[in-house]
């Protein structure tokens, strides 16, 4: 069977450079679309052919529908991988690259639909077998005295969640009965607001999680496998900050008994691309909480521990490959940290872009770095402020942490401001270094 023989990538730094990189390695050519403020992005200069596709903003350019698919018209390319954001997880985009004879890397319209809606999605894992949070098992409707009812039966604290959400957006937690009418009152008219969909739904709110989740593969013909899973507890204000894999101490029995249910989930919902199951994970339990259609930036950190390239199985999967690794075939071993650097200010978290004067990557056995930065590139201020991915490899947790803690006083970023101190303080950090901290501690440390 051929290959995509040309992708165009519809994303811009260190996400284009992945894919591009897989591409190559895959002898697929490629195409770079940028916006104005793009044009020194490394990937551009390495990609087969390169289309400007609009001004700086992101909705002029990188979410601009016509313009990327006319990329894809005018390059002759066979695909569009769309990478995290932006466009990945539009349903309406999915199905006009399909509706235009183009491949799209990634699940089917249908399947992103079902899971961008968090009450189908749940309804689905649970009908599954997957492990969800005790909730309303749809939405919550008009009857104020009914919501009351499912809120009474599943105990205070509850929270409020809009179905369009998502990622942390348009939720509301209700700490006792008095507020909750109000709350759902309030989360709707927000929903309606920001996505167009005022469906909410109603959760048990769960103290101090962890977030766990489980990378899958599926080839949309009757395989899926997982890789494992990640911790991804180190937050602030749902950004995720530093990631690691395998998640710290979790039971062999609890951990295959999930992954086997997304595995399952997989084949039952038609999955077809790479995903991720995200889960709370509290006194051993797991909780589904929302499905990502897409590749995450996190991936780096299960591709250490598996030694499977996600986005080339991306680029396998989407050509019509079936998947070729079985599940037995995957072994997980050592453990491995992603620390996202970002330019941003380290006391404000303000973003920071401008010249970068300096860069120097760090490197050795273990290290890897997924950036686009070069000495004289300058952070264009429109975007994502994530300028590098520093992942270390080791045997087990701990010389992965030392290995991680050397990089860190390797890297040097000139010009700009990074959060690469906060991550120096971090790998030295005593509870973090015990692991499974949870989704609190970080912002708790940031206070102290
Ligand atoms: C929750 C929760 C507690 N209980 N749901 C935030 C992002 C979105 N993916 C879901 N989120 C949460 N849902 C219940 N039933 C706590 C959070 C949450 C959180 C989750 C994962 C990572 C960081 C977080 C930070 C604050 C709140």
């Amino acid at each position: 069977m051929p290959l995509l023989n040309k992708v165009v990538i519809a994303n811009r730094g260190e996400i284009a450079l992945r894919i591009l990189r897989a591409c190559k390695e895959l002898g697929i050519s490629t195409v770079a679309v940028y916006s104005k403020a793009d044009q020194e992005l490394m990937h551009v200069r390495l990609a087969d052919e390169a289309v400007c596709i609009g001004p700086p903003s992101s909705a002029e350019s990188y979410l601009n529908i016509p313009a990327i698919i006319s990329s894809a018209d005018i390059t002759d390319a066979a695909g569009i991988h769309p990478g995290y954001g932006f466009l990945a997880e539009n349903a309406d985009f999915v199905e006009q690259v399909e509706n235009s004879g183009f491949t799209f890397v990634g699940p089917t319209a249908e399947v992103i639909r079902l899971m961008g809606d968090k009450v189908s999605a749940i309804a689905a894992m649970k009908q599954a077998g997957v492990p969800t949070v005790p909730g309303s098992d749809g939405p919550l409707d008009e009857n104020e005295a009914r919501s009351l009812e499912i809120a009474r039966g599943i105990g205070y604290p509850v929270i409020i969640k809009a179905a369009a959400g998502g990622g942390g957006r348009g939720m509301r937690v209700v700490n006792d009965e008095s507020e909750l009418i109000n709350a759902v009152l309030v989360t709707r008219s927000e929903a309606a607001a920001a996505f167009g969909d005022d469906k909410v739904y109603l959760e048990k709110f769960l103290l101090d999680p962890r977030h766990v989740e489980i990378q899958v593969l599926a080839d949309g013909q009757g395989s899926a496998i997982h890789l494992g899973d990640r911790d991804c507890s180190l937050q602030r204000r749902h950004q995720k900050v530093l990631e690691e894999a395998p998640a710290p101490g979790l039971s062999d029995e609890a951990r295959e008994q999930v992954s086997a249910a997304c595995v399952n989930a997989c084949l039952q919902i038609g999955y077809r691309g790479a995903g991720t199951f995200e889960f709370l994970y509290e006194d051993g339990q797991f909780y589904f909480i929302e499905m990502n259609t897409r590749v995450q930036v996190e991936h780096p950190v299960t591709e250490m521990i598996s030694g499977v390239d996600i986005v080339k199985q991306q680029l396998l999967i989407a050509s019509g490959y079936p998947l070729s690794i079985k599940q037995e075939d995957v072994q997980l071993r050592g453990h491995a940290f992603e620390c996202r650097i970002n330019a941003e200010n380290a006391q404000t978290f303000l973003p920071s872009p401008g010249l970068v004067k300096h860069f120097h990557a760090p490197g050795g056995i273990g290290i890897r770095v997924d950036s686009h930065l070069y000495g004289g590139y300058s952070v264009p201020p429109y975007y994502d402020s994530l300028v590098a991915k520093l992942i270390s490899y080791g045997d087990d947790r701990h010389s992965a942490l030392r290995r991680m803690g050397q990089a860190l006083d390797e890297l040097v970023i000139e010009g700009i401001d990074t959060n690469a101190d906060l991550h120096r303080e971090l790998v030295r950090d005593e509870a973090f270094g015990r692991g499974g901290v949870n989704i609190h501690y970080l912002e708790e440390r940031l206070k102290r």
